[in-house]
C-alpha cells in the first residue's frame, strides 16, 4: 500500500488527497501534525527534511516530497487520470481558501495512545463529514487506511437518502463503492474501522466521541 506523510491542514497535502479520491487510490496515511513525534521524525530521517506531504510507494521504492511531483507521479505509474481544473498553483491557492475556515483544526499533535494496528476510514475528500473526522485521526497521530470513495456517478450525488428516494435501482460502481455495500449493505461515509478493539462506526459525532474516548490521553 502506498504511505503518505502528511497533515490535514496542509493545503499541500490535501491536493494529494483529492487526486488519490479523483484516481480512486488506497493509501496508508501517517498523521505528521505539527508537534507531532510519531511519524514526523522518520520523514527527516528518510527523506532529510520535515517537508509534507511526502509520499513512499513501497512497489517501486520510490519516496517523493512535493505535492505536484507526488500528483504526477501517481498518475504515470498507476495510470489515473490527473485531476482537472487549473494549474497547480490555482489549485494550491483554492486548497489554502477551503482550509481557511478549518483554523487549526487538524494542525496539532495532541496526546494519544498509540493503536497496534491502523484504523481503517472510508472516507471521500470533500466530504464534510469526513473532514472532522480525518482532522482528529490526524491530531492524535493515530495511522490509519484511507479508502477513498469518490462518486462514480450522477446517483452518487447528495446524501444518501438522495440516492435511496430517486436512484433506488441504480448500480454500484467504484472500486471501495462496491466494497463497502458488499460488506456493510450501505453507502455512507465516513465509516470507521478500528481492528484494535472490533469498532465499526458511521456517523461523524459518534467516530469522534469514540476517538476521543479510546485514544486521547
Ligand atoms: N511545494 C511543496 C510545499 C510543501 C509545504 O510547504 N508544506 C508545509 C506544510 S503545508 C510543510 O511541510 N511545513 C513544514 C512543517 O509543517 O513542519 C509542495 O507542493 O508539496
Amino acid at each position: 500500500m502506498l504511505e503518505l506523510f502528511e497533515f490535514e491542514g496542509c493545503p499541500y497535502c490535501r491536493l494529494v488527497r483529492e487526486a488519490l479520491t479523483e484516481m480512486d487510490l488506497d493509501v496508508l496515511i501517517r498523521p505528521c501534525p505539527k508537534g507531532g513525534q510519531r511519524f514526523r521524525p522518520q520523514v527527516s530521517e528518510q527523506g532529510g527534511k520535515a517537508q509534507f506531504p511526502y509520499l513512499v510507494d513501497p512497489n517501486t521504492g520510490t519516496a517523493l516530497y512535493e505535492s505536484d511531483a507526488i500528483i504526477r507521479y501517481l498518475a504515470e505509474t498507476y495510470g489515473a487520470r490527473r485531476p482537472r481544473g487549473g494549474g497547480h498553483g490555482l489549485r494550491v491557492l483554492t486548497s489554502q481558501l477551503a482550509s481557511l475556515p478549518r483554523l487549526t483544526r487538524g494542525l496539532r499533535a495532541r496526546a494519544s495512545q498509540p493503536p497496534e494496528q491502523p484504523l481503517e476510514l472510508y472516507s471521500f475528500e470533500s466530504s464534510p463529514y469526513s473532514r472532522p473526522v480525518r482532522e482528529r485521526l490526524c491530531e492524535l497521530e493515530l495511522p490509519y487506511i484511507l479508502r477513498n470513495m469518490g462518486k462514480a456517478q450522477k446517483a452518487d450525488m447528495g446524501p444518501p437518502i438522495v440516492r435511496r428516494k430517486f436512484y433506488p435501482d441504480a448500480g454500484i460502481r467504484g472500486r471501495n463503492r462496491q466494497r463497502m455495500h458488499a460488506e456493510t449493505g450501505r453507502l455512507q461515509v465516513p465509516y470507521l474501522i478500528d481492528p484494535n478493539t472490533d469498532t465499526r462506526l458511521y456517523e461523524s459525532a459518534d467516530i469522534l466521541r469514540y476517538l476521543n474516548e479510546t485514544y486521547a490521553q
